[in-house]
């Protein structure tokens, strides 16, 4: 099966194999997924669906109205609730009610847990954990996960609004730097890790070339795989 279409973002809908998964600003594309296991539950496949999203995303519409079709129909998906605390240059505490995710999936049915998301252990365990669950019962999970954004909301915004102690403290837990950590004390030699993060920063370097060099969608591809209202003559 797959997930046709783009987002506000572009060309970020993936072809499903396996597992729908898709991160999306405001929770753009959070409904699809949901769509997604539907059709994957009609089918009778062990397959789920993980949809990925910042705190910002909580208070939007669509995150409560996908909480609930996932509850009451009994749904394969893993809500992935990425929180690091800021909402583009609002803090998101402050203008959220009531206690965040977590409570808010419970209180639609499905089953929550925080997880501290400075820790990629845990967090590996955790997901592992509840996509078991869910492959079990078939019903949704929610996967809370406290971060914290170290950069502003986009490359062009310095993050001003907000004290650099913070950010510093935030630093001093780096997820990276903790697994590398522990990944020594494990007795990893420390040249097999700096070989990986070697092959990691290639790797991203690759892609970023291959996307800058990659040549403009004509406009005729901007229709293609979308919605269409029956409005045949927009141009
Ligand atoms: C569908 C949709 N609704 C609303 C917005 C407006 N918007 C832009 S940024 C943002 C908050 C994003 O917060 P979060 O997901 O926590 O991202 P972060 O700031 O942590 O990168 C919102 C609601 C949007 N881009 N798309
Ligand atoms: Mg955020």
């Amino acid at each position: 099966m797959a997930i046709l279409g783009y987002d506000q973002h572009g060309h970020i809908a993936k072809p499903l194999c396996r597992r729908a998964r898709h991160r999306a600003c405001g929770f753009s594309n959070g409904q699809y997924l949901v769509g997604a296991a539907h059709a994957l539950k009609i089918r009778g496949t062990r397959n789920l669906a993980v949809s990925f999203f910042g705190d910002g995303a909580i208070n939007r519409g669509p995150f409560g109205e996908s909480l609930n079709w996932a509850s009451a129909y009994g749904l394969p998906v893993l809500f992935v609730c990425e929180d690091n605390q800021w909402s583009a240059t609002t803090r998101t505490s402050d203008m959220s009610a009531g206690e965040g995710a977590a409570a808010r999936a419970r209180a639609y049915g499905v089953q929550a847990e925080t997880v501290d998301g400075m820790d990629c252990e845990a967090v590996y365990r955790l997901a592992g954990r509840l996509i078991d669950e869910i492959r079990s019962d078939g019903r949704p999970r929610l996967l809370h996960a406290l971060t914290y954004r170290f950069t502003g909301h986009v490359s062009v915004d310095p993050a001003g609004y907000r004290d650099p102690a913070e950010v510093a403290a935030a630093r001093e837990r780096d997820p990276i730097v903790i697994a590398r950590a522990r990944f020594e004390a494990q007795g990893i030699e420390p040249g097999r890790l700096d070989a990986l993060e070697q092959a990691a920063r290639a790797e991203i370097e690759r892609a970023v070339a291959a996307a800058e060099n990659a040549p403009w969608p004509s406009l005729e591809t901007s229709r293609q795989e979308v919605q269409d209202l029956a409005s045949p003559d927009w141009t």
